[in-house]
């Protein structure tokens, strides 16, 4: 590609202009010199079309595709009838149904390998978390005590199965809900069945001449997204732990610069953990390290990326290379032998910047091929055979490494895995693991809320930039947040998983996190893993003292470079369960119509959270800030409590009590 000839017919903004990555940014400048095109240029040259931004249209039979107006929402109808509050949340119900889907697919691939290594099928993999087994298992009521292990993990598959089959009741992790929030679950018709169901329903309803009432698409909505969220996405985390350890701190250094000029580099790039931990093996095989050094490398560095990259980092310590608006500058340093990719948030684009760079571009799973990629089919009951192969093509590729490669000498070193469980220890202790250290803190004021700060970034606004002035801004006015999926490496990547980032934070948080020895904002994981926050809040209900919902905690969550539908699915279960959530970027809605209002307000009336919308990271802060404080009001704790020094005495009534 002529260089020259592209920037003059395409707007080439500088990359400063679009990523505050400086890794990525070297590398789209990089590019720009090779004649390769990444999604930053694409973004730039084609502009949103802004009806279907607004969601005001419709292809779901062939007398349309129908066009309404957002400027008239309520002019015009489509060819059959269609309103435009039709319209939009049929639309929305899909993107949670798409989202949902790739969200409890994979939970359910998750529990198909947990039954083969029970049963004896796979032996590649084992149960390594024991005791997340047994305290899984007693959470949904099965018999722990005295027990042989393979008996307790048959029947928690026999259980969790349900999370996807189940065709009428309520699913397994149903159980973990608080009480008040289930009720209103129960009230509205929304506790989820099988997931399997459930998406099922909502595509059918979303079907031409089906549901056509606003209210009620928007209630399957909400069961869809919580089959996902309770269901799907919950069990693809708790069998994951089981089955490979569950995360807790570890120093990780996250960006370009973890990649090696002198050894075969491989990137694994997607969602499920197994194939990594193949390749973890496979990079560890004394003949493949062996012949990495016959070609000439010093020996095989194996770095994440995306969000499988984020949960072997937080159960692992891999390092990691960078986020999803990354994946495609990472190849441009010419220094990866292999990026290695299963499924979700895979850009096509990514088989051109690779053939540009002689890097092999390897898809593994059946249901993701790419054209233009390899294709090595992984499979569970012989794992290895595909990451050994993959292996083998990195070392045949670092023999013909291209003779110029650039990697971006930036590192930026932090602790990550903060897992719900790790959490409860840290905060009390082995004796006395629990969250009370945190309730206290919110009530005495030291922390004033929680926030989930999640999601994907992307390419309409500037890389990383809205995640990390966001999480700045809430850290500095003492809400501590947790962090999943691509935003997580955003702030890492920008300093802030250090203990030392405290000095960001308010007085209030920042006393807290020193005497913790914490990071001000906590990761825990990959964006399935978003399940961990459900569980935290949970917990926040249960030990008592912040009311006796979800709805009533003092938190909030945001989603701002969000893209993918699974961000939408999340969103609706977050909503769903209790919590204000603001997205940024764009919102696929027309305001002012009867779906927005109850999206945006409706939906908190009836006892769940609600959707907010922002661009601006500063005001995304002041919405989540202003909604955690009405919440310390409603719970009589606006007022921080002045602060008591205890003496021996009074400890020794408090633990008595
Ligand atoms: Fe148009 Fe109705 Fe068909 Fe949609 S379902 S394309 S609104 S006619
Ligand atoms: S990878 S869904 S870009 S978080 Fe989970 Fe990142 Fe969003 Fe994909």
């Amino acid at each position: 590609m002529d260089t020259k000839k592209v920037a003059a017919k395409k707007k080439l903004l500088k990359p400063e202009d679009f990523t505050i990555c400086e890794a990525t940014a070297r590398m789209i400048e990089k590019g720009r010199r090779d004649g390769v095109e990444t999604s930053f240029d694409r973004a730039a040259n084609m502009k949103p079309c802004p009806i279907g931004a607004d969601s005001a249209c419709c292809k779901h039979c062939s007398m349309g595709p129908c066009r309404l107006n957002a400027k008239d929402p309520y002019g015009k109808v489509g060819v059959c009838g269609a309103t435009i509050d039709t319209i939009m949340a049929r639309n929305f119900g899909r993107m949670v149904a798409a989202g949902a889907a790739a969200h409890t697919d994979h939970g359910m691939s998750m529990l198909d390998l947990f039954r083969d290594v029970v049963n004896g099928k796979i032996t590649d993999y084992e149960i390594k978390d024991v005791y997340k087994l047994e305290k899984v298992a007693q959470s949904i009521g099965i018999e722990t005590e005295g027990r042989e292990i393979k008996d307790i993990a048959n029947d928690l598959y026999d259980e969790l199965e349900r999370t996807y089959t189940q065709v009428e009741g309520e699913i397994p992790f149903v159980s973990r809900v608080p009480e008040k929030t289930l009720e209103t679950w129960r009230k509205n018709g929304v506790v989820p069945r099988g997931a399997m169901r459930e998406v099922m329903e909502l595509i059918h309803r979303t079907h031409m001449g089906v549901d056509q009432h606003y209210e009620n698409i928007t209630k399957q909505c909400s069961r869809t997204a919580l089959s996902d969220g309770w269901g799907g996405s919950m069990v693809a985390t708790e069998i994951s732990d089981i089955l490979f350890g569950t995360p807790s701190p570890v120093a990780v250094d996250v960006n370009m610069g973890v990649l090696k000029e002198n050894y075969v580099n491989i990137i694994v790039h997607g969602h499920e953990p197994n194939m990594f931990e193949s390749m973890v093996a496979s990079v560890n095989e004394p003949t493949l390290v062996e012949a990495a050094k016959a070609a000439g490398a010093e020996g095989i560095n194996l770095v994440g990326m995306c969000c499988s990259g984020a949960e072997m980092m937080s159960r692992h310590g891999v390092p990691h290379a960078g986020n999803f608006m990354s994946t495609e500058a990472v190849l441009i340093t010419g220094a990866v032998d292999a990026m290695c990719v299963d499924v979700q948030c895979i850009k096509q684009g990514l088989v051109k910047v690779a053939e540009c760079y002689g890097t092999p571009l390897i898809t593994t799973n059946p249901r993701c091929h790419i054209e233009g990629a390899t294709h090595i089919d992984f499979d569970d009951h012989n794992p290895k055979a595909c990451t050994d192969e993959v292996v083998i093509k990195a070392i045949s590729r670092f023999k013909n490494r291209p003779a110029e490669i650039e990697i971006p000498n930036i590192r930026n070193t932090g602790i990550h895995g903060f897992s719900y469980e790790y959490i409860n220890y840290m905060l009390g202790g082995t004796f006395r693991g629990s969250y009370k250290p945190l309730n206290d803190n919110i009530i005495n004021g030291r922390i004033r809320g929680v926030a989930g700060i999640v999601g994907c970034t992307n390419p309409r606004v500037k890389h990383d930039w809205v995640h990390v002035e966001l999480v700045k801004e809430l850290i500095k006015n003492d809400v501590l947040v947790l962090q999943t999926g691509c935003s997580q490496i955003s702030l890492a990547k920008a300093g802030l998983y250090t203990p030392e980032a405290a000095h960001l934070a308010g007085a209030g948080l920042q006393e807290v996190c020193e005497t913790v020895g914490m990071p001000p904002c906590l990761g825990m994981g990959s964006c399935v893993d978003n399940s961990r926050i459900l569980i935290a809040a949970s917990e926040m209900v249960k030990v008592g003292g912040l009311g006796n919902s979800i709805a009533e905690l003092p938190a909030a969550g945001c989603a701002p470079e969000w893209m993918s539908e699974k961000a939408i699915s999340i969103g609706q279960y977050f909503v769903a369960s209790g919590v204000y959530t603001v997205f940024g970027v764009s919102f696929p809605i027309v305001e002012e119509t009867k779906f927005h209002k109850l999206l945006f307000e409706g939906l908190e009336a009836q006892g769940f959270g609600k959707w907010g919308f922002a661009e601006d990271p500063y005001e995304i802060a002041r919405m989540m800030i202003a909604h955690i404080d009405k919440k310390r009001k409603e719970l009589g704790i606006d007022k921080a409590r002045e602060r008591i020094l205890i003496d021996m005495a009074d400890r020794r009534a408090m633990d008595a009590a």
